[in-house]
């Protein structure tokens, strides 16, 4: 076939997106069209793009109902071990195109639309991406839930439906600015509220001892109502839930004012009590000490523990009534996963449970709440650990206040006779710290609480151990693991690289698609020739349409030829972007130095949100625009060097940029990144990475091999070293012609001739201020690792056989993997492999 194939006709002919069977595409138009009429209630004359989405997104819907129900039945039939998988945030993205995926019908869906004549990649843009996190962390858990229906895991994502996500950002005149991210403006198809199963949340009030039992009374109370997601598996006919709770003022609210008659006030005041679950915060790896996140903190835990309890008692095959009494059971039934501390309240709520309301002793509710715990921890960085001041604590939450300071006393009493006499240890390792007004240590609560604690990745892993909780390591060394953190294959490879997934499947099939230790077999091909220019071809044509899309929309023209270089995720300074900046500006400087000068040409993409009161975060985000627009705009530069900042970076976005990556940048400084999950999108897509010997980028290395990865910069060990001499950013700059004139420039106000004091404050950050994240010391060997890359890059075959050798090595990175080790450590369930029967195959 000499007519070269449109993106949409290849997708109709891969058969692992399933076979189009000429009845079911029947079937789906059919389907399709009483959606349009039925649910939307509108006809073709009127029907606008969207009410098309909305039948499409309901016709697929209806392929899981079935398999949903059956699936929560089956687990009320078998009654395995429940896992739950406690979030502040899940940032799953889109839901159309992988529920389609993961149940195999996007090849009769594609096909039915195509005969209805609408373009089904226009109605997949249409989707708003579900926002409901910040970064890496929100989107672990949406990667989790994937897996763990995908493993067949009797679990459920528990969350909160905040009515505003991650806010959406645009750059006006450079600088960043947040609007609100309203993404239920126009219905949530994915979700089902579930009023029926309305749980009460207690608030405020105090505590008094009644028949020798302690009481929480005259709390304010506000409602959780539930709704419910599904989260399908992929291929396995398991539909998993995630259920989101949502605030609601009881009918009562307020009651006092009606009575005093001001009943529009009373009215208008239930909003306030709805507040809870209004907004996500938008801090990325920094924590924010407000009243209304602790709300949200426990709002989740206490309606979830509710319902855990609630499943508990009735888990027994056509049975409603409580079956089970003996909480003694619990671990053996119930596994309980807290994403950081942030849910760190259903420890000290599920004790309140067991001893105020069942009735048992504190040592039996003690050995049950531990071994039902788990804590994952995500981060070593001071401002993201949480540590609630008592006093405002003990006004909230009254009688979990009292329970806290009962664990921590029985938790000295142990140091104590394990340490006798060692007071200094005591104090450290208090769950109550005194210095500076009394606070709570949400992670040491965490540790003492739970029967394992995380880290994300080795070296993170490691070095929890002899930071943050070196004493409790100490203590029980027996809890601490190490959990590397993974991504789904499905979504991050299957679905956002269609041509890369085919290409892979010529060679190898399709089991890697859920085993990707399977990939290792591309290994065999590396020889081949023809495959190397295919998986070359399908990196250019991704890299031309990434180049279409930016123009159409933004009307950025961009070389496809030149190097893609991304660096995507949040705006923070340990991230270095600033680095990356400063690499940039060499560049420029160079071929402005030697403007004849060929060298390999790159477009360098930044993008990610900076919190809305970080303000150095938005002063780089300002840098890089101003960067831009002088380097895009210098005629000398021509297609050499191109900066482009990537606004409001989210899940789709990912999807569709990553796949065109040749160079992803993962360059924090060593000890500052738990893990990163980005590092792991891009290696699995066929981008090489230039990173530090940080998070996961250490096994990255160790499965690729050193020579296949750009490591560059100093190790945690040379970071604590340099540090412990006494660190003198100036010693660098001086050292160094291109750093100082970089730094010169942006102090002169070269890149801000409209105020030229604009950028002070970075330059002072970096050589007055002590350069907390050592940019300077890293630069040199960082634009060196740079040069090597530009050089290769020149060579297309020998960089695409390092790309496929980085494909073949990313099998670990699979959050299956990830998932299974969970599963196997911590948890105490297996994963099943066979799959459930299909609605129409009759009953398991
Ligand atoms: C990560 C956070 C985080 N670590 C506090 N910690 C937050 C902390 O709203 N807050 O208060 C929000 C988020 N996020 C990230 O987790 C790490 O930085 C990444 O390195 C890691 O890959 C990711 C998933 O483990
Ligand atoms: P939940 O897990 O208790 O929230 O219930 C979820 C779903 O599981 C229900 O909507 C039912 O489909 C199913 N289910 C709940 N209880 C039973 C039961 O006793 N027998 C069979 N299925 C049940």
């Amino acid at each position: 076939n000499s007519v070269a194939q449109n993106d949409k006709e290849k997708r109709k002919q891969i058969s692992v997106r399933g076979i189009a069977l000429v009845e079911n595409v029947a079937t789906v138009k059919k389907t399709f069209n009483r959606h349009l009429h039925f649910t939307l209630v509108k006809d073709r004359n009127v029907a606008t793009p969207r009410d098309y989405y909305f039948a499409l997104a309901h016709t697929v819907r209806d392929h899981l109902v079935s398999r949903w129900i059956r699936t929560q039945q089956h687990y009320y039939d078998k009654d395995p071990k429940r896992v739950y998988y406690l979030s502040l945030e899940y940032y799953v993205g889109r839901s159309l195109t992988n529920t389609m995926v993961n149940l195999g019908i996007q090849s009769e869906v594609d096909e039915a639309l195509y005969q209805i004549g609408l373009d089904i990649e226009d109605l997949e843009e249409l989707e708003q991406d579900a926002g409901l996190g910040n970064g890496g962390l929100g989107r672990l858990a949406a990667c989790f839930l994937d897996s763990m229906a995908s493993l067949g895991l009797a679990a459920y994502g528990y969350g909160l439906r905040y009515d505003y996500g991650i806010f959406t950002q645009s750059i006006k005149n450079g600088w960043q600015v947040e609007e609100p991210d309203d993404w239920l403006r126009f219905g949530n198809p994915w979700e089902k509220s579930r009023p029926e199963y309305t749980l009460p949340v207690q608030f405020y009030g105090r505590t008094i001892i009644e028949d020798g039992k302690s009481k929480w009374v005259d709390s304010q109370i506000i409602f959780a109502m539930p709704y419910d997601s599904p989260v399908p598996g992929y291929g396995n006919n398991t539909v998993n839930t995630m259920r989101l709770w949502s605030a609601k003022a009881p009918t009562s609210f307020n009651l006092s004012f009606f009575n005093d008659g001001d009943y529009i006030q009373a009215v208008c005041d239930r909003n306030s009590a709805e507040n809870i679950t209004r907004v996500l915060y938008p801090n990325d790896n920094v924590t924010e000490g407000k009243d209304l996140r602790l709300k949200q903190e426990y709002f989740l835990c206490a309606a979830t523990l509710q319902d855990i309890i609630r499943r508990f008692k009735t888990s027994k095959f056509g049975c409603r009534e409580v079956v089970r009494h003996d909480f003694s059971h619990l671990p053996d039934k119930v596994a309980i996963q807290l994403n950081d501390t942030h849910p760190a309240l259903a420890i000290p709520e599920l004790m309140r449970i067991l001893i105020d309301l069942e009735g048992l002793t504190w040592e039996q509710a003690w050995t049950i709440t531990t071994q039902t715990c788990a804590y994952t921890n995500h981060t070593l960085l001071p401002e993201a650990l949480e540590r609630w001041p008592v006093e405002r604590f003990g006004v909230i939450l009254p009688r979990h206040l009292e329970i806290i300071y009962e664990i921590n006393f029985r938790h000295l009493k142990e140091v104590e006779a394990k340490y006798p006499g060692d007071m200094d240890r005591l104090r450290r390792m208090s769950l109550i710290e005194e210095e500076g007004g009394k606070r709570i240590n949400m992670g040491f609560l965490c540790v003492v609480g739970s029967h394992a604690v995380n880290g994300v990745a080795q070296i993170h892993s490691d070095l929890l151990k002899v930071t943050l909780f070196k004493d409790f390591y100490e203590m029980t060394p027996e809890k601490f693991q190490n959990k590397t953190n993974g991504i789904t294959p499905r979504r991050w490879l299957l679905l956002c690289n269609p041509s890369l997934s085919d290409t892979i499947v010529d060679k190898i099939g399709n089991d890697w698609i859920s085993d990707l230790s399977k990939l290792r077999q591309l290994e065999n091909f590396l020889d081949n020739d023809n495959f190397v220019r295919s998986v070359y071809k399908v990196k250019q044509e991704n890299k031309m349409k990434l180049a279409q899309y930016f123009e159409q929309q933004y009307h950025i023209k961009i070389d496809p030829g030149a190097m893609f270089d991304m660096q995507v995720k949040r705006i923070h300074e340990y991230k270095r972007q600033l680095l990356n900046v400063l690499h940039v500006i060499t560049l420029y400087n160079r071929i402005r130095r030697n403007p004849g000068q060929k060298c390999t040409s790159r477009v360098v993409m930044i993008g990610g949100k900076a919190a809305p009161g970080y303000h150095m975060a938005k002063k780089i985000i300002k840098l890089i625009s101003n960067v831009a627009a002088i380097v895009n705009n210098d005629p000398i530069v021509k297609d050499r060097l191109k900066l482009v900042f990537l606004e409001n970076y989210r899940v789709s976005l990912a999807e569709k940029i990553i796949p065109a990556a040749d160079l992803s940048e993962q360059i924090s400084l060593a000890g500052t990144e738990a893990s990163g999950t980005g590092n792991m999108k891009f290696m699995l897509n066929g981008a090489l990475t230039v990173g530090t010997l940080d998070g996961a980028n250490v096994e990255m290395a160790e499965e690729v091999g050193m020579d296949n990865i750009f490591i560059f910069g100093m190790t945690v060990d040379e970071v604590n070293a340099l540090r412990h001499k006494g660190y003198n950013p100036r010693e660098f700059y001086e050292k160094n012609a291109e750093l100082k004139l970089a730094l010169d420039q942006i102090q002169g106000g070269f890149y801000s001739p409209e105020d030229p004091n604009l950028f002070h404050d970075i330059v002072d950050v970096l050589l007055n201020k002590g350069d907390h994240y050592m940019l300077l010391a890293d630069f040199e060997s960082y634009v060196k690792a740079q040069e090597k890359i530009d050089h290769l890059f020149n060579d297309p075959m020998a960089w695409t056989r390092m790309t496929i050798r980085n494909i073949a090595a990313s099998g670990k990175f699979s959050s299956d993997r990830t998932i299974a080790d969970y599963s196997k450590d911590i948890w105490g369930v297996e994963p099943c492999l066979s799959k459930l029967p299909a609605p129409f195959e009759g009953r398991p």
